[in-house]
């Protein structure tokens, strides 16, 4: 929270963005749930218990909450930023508790989205006398869990495309060392990202240039970090099966054509049994179809995807309109060559009006660097 958040916001506001602090730390470990921190109060308005949901399956945040405060949970105030929970899944209704704990007042953020909850939970707790305020901060609740909101909606992970570039827009030199475009802070917060997201997909090109390994090394708070799923898109299977990629560190997924042989893939197999292989059809520009890998990437549950993108993948990403975010690192520096690698592959465009364009939803400067969150004009 900045200084400007603190001194502007209302008593709820305050609370709902420790809410979100409490929610983000979770991102990455709760899929396919929400991320959702809550805090009671007491019926002084003193914070009396916090909590957050830490993974799928795990007690809900305002289970913890409440549990943390006991006794001084009865004529407080419960600030959630997910609307109550009124269905039995993995864990019981967390309105249920509400009501036994005598909470005299729930302020949320948003409705929940998954129809078995959506304006339920709010209705119960009407029912039951309790006082509901809702859509405190709203936008900002939809932000800390766009993954969520993008796959309980069509079941698609969030898509965000992920490149460091220079002024003139590189991401390499002819000889291809694009290793380090950007600074050590910038690559930190790279590092930071993977910790958020399900999974980091790279294509086969990338493997072979930088044989990344995808981990999440550089973070503040190592004994808690955890490597995303990697996913290697490789249709023509050029990578090398002994690529750090393919470690059996960490879980991968290996997705090619479905026209390969077993004996092709088994190649693979042989490095790391545990290799999930995920084959497609080729599409009639002989590549794989990404809204469908997408798809399938929803269907196991995987709520967002940060794809470290080379100029092709990245090319089609923006071309065929796939992505929710593009997150840019620019750093300040001019490779003037017109043979050196521009960070986008994509056919010349006819006439000014049919680029393609992003709104900057954020900016800051880290290190040397400038970090953009853009997200395309549909
Ligand atoms: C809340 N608080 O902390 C979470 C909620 O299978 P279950 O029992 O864990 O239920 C999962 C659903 O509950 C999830 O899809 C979302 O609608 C809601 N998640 N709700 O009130 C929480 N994690
Ligand atoms: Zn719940």
């Amino acid at each position: 929270m900045t200084y400007d958040d603190y001194i502007n916001s209302t008593p709820a506001e305050y609370y709902m963005q420790e809410c979100f602090e409490l929610a983000k730390g979770a991102l990455g470990r709760t899929s396919p749930n929400p991320v959702v921190g809550a805090i009671v109060l007491d019926k002084n308005g003193i914070p009396a218990g916090r909590g957050y949901h830490k993974k799928a399956g795990f007690e809900h945040a305002e289970v913890i909450a409440i549990k943390e405060a006991g006794e001084l949970a009865r004529g407080g105030t419960l600030i959630v930023n997910l609307e109550p929970c009124t269905h039995t899944g993995k864990t019981p209704p967390c309105t249920d508790l509400i009501i036994k704990s005598q909470i005299k007042e729930v302020i949320f953020c948003n409705h929940d989205p998954n129809p078995l909850v959506n304006k339920k939970g709010e209705k119960i707790l009407l029912d039951n006398n309790i006082k509901v305020i809702s859509k405190v901060l709203e936008f900002e609740g939809f932000e800390a869990n766009k993954f969520f909101f993008k796959w309980i909606k069509t079941k698609l992970p969030w898509i965000a495309l992920k490149q460091a570039q220079t002024l003139d827009g590189k991401i390499a030199l002819r000889n291809k060392n694009s290793k380090w475009i950007s600074g050590e802070l910038a690559r930190k917060e790279v590092h930071k990202l993977r910790n958020e997201y399900d999974a980091v997909l790279v294509g086969a090109n990338t493997v072979e240039t930088d044989n990344p390994k995808l981990t999440v090394r550089d973070v503040e708070d190592i004994k808690n970090a955890r490597n995303p799923l990697r996913i290697i898109l490789d249709p023509d299977l050029i990578t090398k099966p002994d690529a750090n990629v393919y470690s059996k560190s960490v879980p991968v997924i290996l997705v090619t054509k479905s026209s390969h042989s077993e004996d092709k893939i088994s190649n693979y197999l042989k490095y790391n049994e545990s290799i999930t292989v995920i084959k497609l059809p080729e599409n009639e520009n002989k590549k794989i179809d990404l809204k469908q890998l997408f798809s399938e990437l929803g269907k196991k549950e995987i709520l967002s995807v940060l794809i470290e993108a080379g100029p092709v993948l990245g090319g089609d990403l923006i071309l065929n309109k796939l992505i929710d975010e593009y997150i840019l690192f620019v750093s300040p520096k001019v490779f003037g060559d017109n043979d050196a690698i521009s960070s986008l592959k994509i056919r010349p465009l006819e006439s000014i009006d049919k680029s393609y364009n992003f709104k900057i939803f954020k900016h800051k400067t880290i290190g040397n660097d400038l970090m953009l969150s853009l997200r395309p004009f549909i």
